[in-house]
């Protein structure tokens, strides 16, 4: 549909020294608007160090505090809002860059060159950065990234900026689709709408805003709301004055784009591994560092790959990955990989267990980090049964011992070294320990606990 934003100059004879600065709500630091010169020079030397200014907010994220609360988007071609108080924002939304990320090793995209009519900016050999100046035709660039095989996802970059400099209106609604009888019409009081044959067309009809401007502020919003639910293809109509803005500030800003991922694939490296299940963990146990606006966090299309049951994401998800994994191990060679969740800061302790002698259990942390280094080159193999527990075997030398590794979490997992070389993982599968591996293992631990108590 054509856009049915008209623009009207109304007072072009008011000076630049009239133009009141912008204000913008909100005193958070990732907040701050920037300076709309500052935007232009960023868009020009885009460079990863652009991209977590980016990151830090969404689109959404700024309506939000643009806003300052509820809102209702007046259409899709026309970048304004009204909020909850009836107060209407011009809101100017401009494309700095479309950042697709693309399976490692992919040589040169000459369709993605040929959209960008610039050089492309590759980062990290798999960030390809397609620099725009103008916001139209971003559907082109959408399209083509989406259906291109490669592609692991998009992200669009926006600077967005509200002019406070001009006054904007609404006038009325087109319409083209059915026809709306008076007696609907009249369910918006506030709005007071009526057929204008003057701007009606053969394909839209046009509602004038009769009483508007006369009713409640806060009314209107709540009509607007009710109406655009009740008559979706509504496009609204406003008249806007046309001041060059001297200063207007920008909000960096992203949007993703989601494509057809991997199933599991948080990380976005076109793989599903036991690195997305660290990434999951991670986003959960730390969202602040790892979470949307993280710098190294998920990103939103990784969200999406990564929620395997549709509820947002939960341990269950990272535990999804991990028995995907074992399952696909299972059918190939011995792996070896991280199923104990062996992270050096997800540790929290080492302990030997008590049999057969009391001693004091704990070991240093060097001694801990030294045993967990071992536990993470050992060559594991899903034993494809429970081991029975072990607990009450008796033992004759410190170096047939039994350990514990504890979590932060709390929870912790028992490595069994007596003659069973098995290990239990987080998620309850019993794995083998390749048996020279153990042995070098169980000699390891008890040279430890003898050094430590001889
Ligand atoms: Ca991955
Ligand atoms: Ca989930």
């Amino acid at each position: 549909m054509k856009k049915m934003y008209i623009s009207f100059v109304l007072t072009a004879a008011m000076t630049a020294a009239m133009i009141p600065n912008s204000v913008f709500a909100g005193g958070d630091m990732t907040k701050t608007p920037i300076d709309l010169q500052d935007y232009y020079d960023s868009v020009e030397n885009f460079s990863k160090e652009e991209i977590p200014k980016y990151k830090c907010l969404t689109v959404d994220d700024v309506l939000d505090d643009i806003n300052g609360g509820e809102y209702v988007s007046l259409s899709t071609g026309l970048g304004s809002t009204m909020d909850e108080k009836g107060k209407l924002h011009k809101i100017d939304k401009r494309f700095s860059a479309a950042v697709a990320k693309i399976k490692a090793g992919t040589e040169s995209k000459p369709a993605f060159e040929e959209l960008a009519k610039s050089p492309l900016v590759v980062i990290d050999g798999q960030y390809i950065i397609i620099r725009h100046g103008a916001a139209e035709n971003i559907d082109k660039y959408v399209d083509t990234l989406k259906n291109d095989p490669d592609v692991l996802s998009i992200d669009l970059d926006y600077g967005i900026y509200e002019d406070t400099a001009n006054y904007v209106s609404i006038e009325g609604f087109f319409y083209d689709g059915e026809k709306l009888t008076d007696e609907f019409l009249a369910e918006f009081p506030a709005l007071a709408l009526k057929h204008s044959d003057n701007w009606s067309t053969e394909a839209h009809v046009y509602f004038v805003v009769f009483g508007g401007r006369d009713s409640d502020p806060v009314d209107i919003y709540r009509d607007i709301v009710k109406f655009k639910e009740k008559v979706p293809s509504i496009d609204v109509c406003a008249i806007s004055t046309c001041l060059a803005m001297m200063k207007p500030e920008m909000y960096f800003c992203h949007e993703s784009v989601y494509v057809d991922g991997l199933g599991g694939d948080a990380n976005i490296d076109g793989v599903m591994d036991i690195s997305d299940s660290v990434m999951i963990m991670q986003f959960i146990a730390n969202p602040d560092k790892y979470g949307l606006r993280g710098e190294d966090g998920i990103t939103g299309q990784g969200v999406k790959n990564a929620d395997s049951d549709g509820n947002g994401i939960t341990n269950s998800d990272a535990l999804a990955i991990q028995k995907k994994l074992l399952h696909l191990e299972e059918n190939v060679v011995p792996v070896s990989s991280d199923p104990l969740g062996l992270l050096d800061e997800n540790v929290k302790k080492v302990v030997a267990l008590p049999a057969p002698i009391a001693i004091a259990p704990e070991f240093t942390d060097t001694d801990a980090e030294a045993i967990i280094t071992q536990l993470r080159n050992l060559t594991l193999t899903p034993a494809g049964q429970d081991i029975p527990d072990t607990s009450s075997i008796q033992f004759t030398s410190l170096k047939s011992c039994d350990f514990r590794i504890v979590y932060e979490n709390n929870e912790s997992v028992t490595v069994n070294l007596h003659g069973y070389d098995y290990l239990k993982a987080n998620d309850g599968t019993w794995y083998k320990i390749n048996e020279e591996e153990a042995k070098v293992l169980e000699g390891f631990i008890g040279d430890l606990l003898n050094k430590r108590y001889q």
